[in-house]
């Protein structure tokens, strides 16, 4: 027994030892044990020369065996799909050398203050110790450095900078969807800060915005500022058009005071904040509906008695994930605000920064996958069950190529829209571009956020118990993951905005989709190990033209009902293409050929498979309401 142990312990009669109560057990017991080679067992009392048979559980020793803890490794070299896209689209150095110094910040120093982000939530403090009203957002050290880091790194400014041209969308998303999972949510300030940038943008910089666009777009920390999205209300929610509230009174100097009830402000600590309210006119009327909707600007400010200007926060939401950054409930209270669209265009004017925010909300979700299947692929070379590490598990294997397949289909999908308005940025896109993005965007949001929550809620299972152990930091994955299909747009309204944007562009948009896909597949033609794939893209492709023209000829209710599976329908066809399309590519690898093939086993067109079932008639829809408000027969 060396000496440390034999200090720190005393015999008992029987052989067992106590360890000394208040006396820590010696450094080594955990390192030791800690840090044995996968597979091997070297017990303390061997490292400790202990006699065979000694007991190593008694009192306060607790065994000498410690699972590994799964490692993050730089998530740039680690992943060869964005690897592979890079080398294929956008091959400069400079891109490549970036990313790969920003994953080794991410892996060896962000991700720690994303922790600390989780463990360290903000907090409210509405009154100073005198009583005045001071209405402090208290956040953590972990999350400045964030906002820091963000503007260093460019995390907004590259889509602006453009310095890769029409890639520099694909760039900017790029690092975000490396930082996001490590962020602790700093990615949602940036999704709305990036949104307002190119609001502001599209509508031409100027005064009032000019100042607040240079620092939204800045890479200097101190001038860096973000920017809120205030479109929710008690009544509002999805429904924007008839549940704003807000009212807009006009001031004689031209500007505005806005008074109403913001009900979820993400990332309340922004300094700036682009909003929605209804103008009063001389008599104080407004106009119904979103016809009477216009969009402000408004910066956030204190006077100098320290009271926020025109806000008073009610509270911080109280929430099952993203606990890491601030929602509250605000009160405007003559908030100074300036009008930046006409009277009654603010959904339309806004819209900017909703298609953006849902492409951030796309990368995190692709991004939430990745990060989930490279811990898992790590700890299956750590964790031995029934005599061999989790890697030679075959089933267990199966598992995590399914959820890679899964990952590599939402990443292809994500960046292509990227790659889209990196063209629409750089004026190179055509008409057929834009109806692109205009229908991919909430195609790529609605089915990635689904995506996110089933394969992380997998990749937790892939860890065993541990996966739901709080301080592994993986259960906050999960919770994160969960939002992702409830902001910026639920599954069922975006659905219903893919059906709106069908029907505005005429089915142009529908148009493009086809054109596109098939171009994709021509491609492929004559590459026989991408045959079966192939073949079962163009059927669904098909099988979808017969579903929209069928559909054409219903009801409006029909199609409405439809509405869920035919985004799925577009989304899986769309990415099985792309999977092909990319494993096509000269410098694509055979697991690229694989994950292609996998994707496309699954059903490629739900929407004409649920429609020769039926699913969308009349009857099915009375069928629908009688199971969900079915009651037990009384009596
Ligand atoms: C990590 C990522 C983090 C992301 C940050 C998250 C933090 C923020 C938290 C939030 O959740 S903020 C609130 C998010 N709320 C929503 O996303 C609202 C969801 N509801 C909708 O999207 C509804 O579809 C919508 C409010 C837009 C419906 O309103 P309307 O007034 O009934 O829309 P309408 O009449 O269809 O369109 C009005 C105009 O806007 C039309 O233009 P025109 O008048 O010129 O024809 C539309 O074309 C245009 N528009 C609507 N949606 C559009 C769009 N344009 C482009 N893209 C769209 N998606």
């Amino acid at each position: 027994m060396s000496v440390c142990s034999a200090l720190l312990t005393c015999r008992v009669a029987g052989g067992r030892s106590k360890v000394l109560r208040g006396v820590p057990p010696p450094l080594s017991h955990i390192r030791l044990a800690s840090v044995a080679e996968p597979g091997t067992r070297r017990t303390v009392e061997e490292e400790l020369g202990q006699p065979a048979g000694y007991l190593p559980f008694s009192g306060a020793k607790i065994g000498s065996f410690f699972q590994e803890r799964p490692v993050l490794k730089n998530p740039f070299l680690e992943d060869a799909l964005l690897r592979g896209y890079m080398r294929r689209h956008l091959p400069q150095e400079a891109a490549s050398s970036d990313l790969h110094a920003f994953g080794e910040r991410v892996a060896n120093e962000v991700d720690v203050w994303g922790r600390e982000c989780e463990v360290n939530p903000p907090r409210l403090v509405q009154f100073d110790p005198w009583g005045h009203r001071v209405d402090h957002i208290v956040t953590s050290p972990a999350w400045k450095r964030m906002k820091d880091l963000s503007a260093q790194e460019g995390l907004v400014a590259i889509g602006y900078e453009r310095s890769f041209g029409e890639w520099s969308r694909v760039y900017q998303m790029s690092k975000l969807y490396i930082f996001s999972p490590s962020s602790g949510l700093y990615t949602c300030p940036l999704a709305m800060t990036d949104g307002a940038a190119k609001v502001i943008q599209s509508r031409g910089v100027s005064w009032p915005v000019d100042e607040a666009y240079s620092r939204l777009t800045t890479r200097q920390p101190k001038h860096f500022w973000t920017s809120g999205q205030w479109m929710t209300e008690r009544q509002g929610g999805s429904d924007v058009g008839s549940g704003t509230e807000t009212v807009a009174v006009p001031q004689t100097d031209g500007s505005y005071k806005l008074h109403g009830f913001k009900w979820f402000t993400s990332a309340t600590d922004a300094d700036m904040t682009l909003t929605l309210a209804r103008v009063q006119d001389r008599t104080g009327a407004t106009t119904a509906g979103s016809r009477g909707l216009s969009l402000f600007y408004a910066e956030v400010s204190r006077d100098e008695d320290g009271r926020l200007t025109g806000i008073e926060v009610q509270r911080l939401k109280d929430k099952l994930g993203t606990r890491q950054m601030p929602t509250a409930e605000l009160l405007l209270d003559g908030l100074p605000a300036h009008r930046l669209s006409e009277k009654g265009r603010g959904v339309a004017s806004i819209a900017d920064m909703l298609t953006i925010t849902r492409i951030h909300n796309s990368i995190s979700a692709a991004a939430a996958m990745r990060r989930v299947v490279q811990l898992a692929r790590d700890y299956a070379t750590r964790r031995t069950a029934f005599g061999k590490l989790l890697k030679d598990h075959p089933l267990h294997i199966q598992t995590l190529a399914r959820m890679e397949v899964e990952t590599r289909g939402a990443f292809l999908l994500v960046m292509d829209v990227c790659r889209l308005l990196g063209r629409e940025e750089s004026g190179v896109a055509t008409r057929h571009d834009a109806h692109l993005l205009r229908l991919l965007t909430p195609v790529a949001k609605l089915y990635t956020g689904k995506q996110a929550v089933a394969v992380v809620s997998e990749g937790l299972e892939s860890f065993g118990g541990q996966g739901y152990i709080e301080d592994t930091g993986l259960p906050g994955l999960l919770r994160d993951a969960q939002v992702l299909s409830i902001w910026e747009g639920t599954t069922n309204v975006l659905s219903l905005d893919v059906l709106r944007c069908v029907a505005r562009s005429s089915g142009m948009v529908l148009q493009a989709y086809f054109t596109h896909a098939k171009s994709l597949l021509a491609g492929a033609s004559g590459v026989s190990r991408l045959a079966p794939a192939v073949k079962s893209v163009d059927l669904a492709l098909s099988q979808l033209e017969v579903f929209v023209q069928v559909a054409a000829t219903r009801a409006p209710g029909y199609l409405e009902l439809a509405a869920r599976d035919l985004a799925y329908s577009l989304a899986r066809i769309y990415t099985g293409a792309l999977l092909i399309d990319h494993a096509c590519w000269v410098g694509a690898s055979s697991p690229d050929t694989y994950a292609a093939l996998r994707w496309c086993e699954q059903d490629l067109c739900p929407v004409a498979t649920k429609q020769e079932r039926g699913c969308y008639d009349l009857s099915s829809a009375s069928h629908d309401v009688e199971l969900v408000y079915d009651r037990p027969i009384q009596g």
